[in-house]
């Protein structure tokens, strides 16, 4: 490989070209976001990396790493971003109540677990309900296959919980097995990214998938508690081509806005509550309910039920909230407007 990656290596493909008018094109280049700053963002452009300001009025918070954005001609300013295929997104963490973008333009999330007490299937459910729900494709990686002697417990768990996402099981400090049992989502042009607890062996993945020792990086990242330095990198070219996104923000994840993804995790549910007698049934004590037949047949693991029940709460919850928060900003905004306008208007009268 070049040095330098060429449009299609960045991951620049038709979905992007096809938003360009006739005349943006060869004027406006196109510039993959790899870190984003308060006040400015690092892009990688065909012809190397450029440092770029926000268009007037419009805030980092919102542009993602992996986005792609084209560049006003003869400045270094951001003219537009454009559409995106997909977006990871969660609620920020603590106190403070956003929607926080994470990666936009994944094609897909390894959701890695290693076969051990970290494995748990809720919260692969968890993982997988986020990638569904913006649009990436979810592989579960189930490493320390060294160390685990019965890996068919883990797989009948994934088959009865997860039956549709793609396994691959390995030992992440084998880079030859690594490397071969992910090879089929990375390449030139293609975007991953991972997700999973402390511990279960993503730096070890990236270390390996982008041949060189971020993993003391992220460590540091892990330990920097938001205080953002302007080395860190959060996009990693891979050795065969193609880019691992790391942010910070992957590795807590609480899911809002997605009901669509953990539905489609759950569909099976989904589709026996559509032949429930009440369109509303919650699935309790209801007549007629089919879900509820369905576990007294056996068909259906209650426990299931609970979970998917568990995520449509948080998810509810999480969403109540953040429309809360938006109403009292614009509260807030309306009646600072008032303030200041009655101000004028006093002026007016006493000038
Ligand atoms: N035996 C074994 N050790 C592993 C495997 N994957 C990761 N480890 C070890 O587990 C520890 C945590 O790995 P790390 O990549 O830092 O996990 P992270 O917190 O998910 O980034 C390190 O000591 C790794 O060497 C594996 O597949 N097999
Ligand atoms: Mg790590
Ligand atoms: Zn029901």
């Amino acid at each position: 490989m070049t040095d330098t990656p060429d449009l299609k290596d960045l991951g620049w493909s038709a979905d992007f070209l096809r938003q360009l008018d006739i005349d943006e094109i060869g004027r406006f280049a196109p510039a993959r976001v790899t870190a984003v700053h308060r006040d400015r963002i690092d892009t990688l452009t065909e012809a190397g990396p450029r440092v770029l300001t926000l268009p007037p009025g419009h805030s980092a918070g919102e542009i993602a790493v992996g986005d792609w954005v084209l560049i006003e001609p003869e400045t270094d300013r951001v003219a537009r971003r454009l559409e995106r295929t997909s977006l990871l997104h969660r609620k920020a963490a603590g106190r403070d109540i956003r929607d926080q973008l994470i990666a936009a333009n994944v094609d897909t999330l390894f959701v890695t677990t290693s076969m051990n007490a970290d494995f748990n299937v809720a919260r692969l459910e968890r993982y997988v309900a986020l990638a569904h729900s913006g649009d990436v494709a979810p592989v579960i990686v189930l490493t320390k296959a060294d160390l685990s002697a019965d890996h068919d417990t883990f797989h009948d768990a994934l088959r009865a919980a997860l039956p549709r996402v793609t396994r691959v099981t390995l030992d992440a400090r084998d880079p030859g097995a690594v490397h071969e049992a992910l090879a089929d989502w990375c390449g030139p042009g293609e975007t991953v990214a991972f997700v999973g607890s402390s511990g279960v062996g993503k730096s070890t993945l990236v270390s390996v998938l982008t041949g060189d020792a971020i993993a003391t990086q992220a460590i540091r990242e892990d330990d920097a508690k938001g205080r953002h330095t302007t080395t860190a990198r959060e996009f990693h070219r891979l050795a065969g081509g193609g880019w691992v996104i790391d942010t910070p923000g992957m590795r807590e994840l609480q899911l809002t806005g997605a009901a669509e993804g953990i539905d489609a995790v759950f569909a099976d549910i989904v589709e026996l509550a559509a032949d429930c007698k009440f369109n509303d049934c919650a699935h309790d004590t209801e007549p007629g309910c089919a879900v509820k037949a369905a576990i007294a047949e056996g068909t259906l693991d209650a426990e299931r039920l609970a979970r998917w029940q568990k995520l449509r709460r948080e998810d509810a919850l999480n969403a109540e909230s953040l429309a809360e928060a938006h109403a009292r900003q614009r509260r807030f905004g309306r009646m600072v407007k008032e303030v200041v306008r009655d101000h004028h208007k006093r002026q007016d009268r006493e000038g």
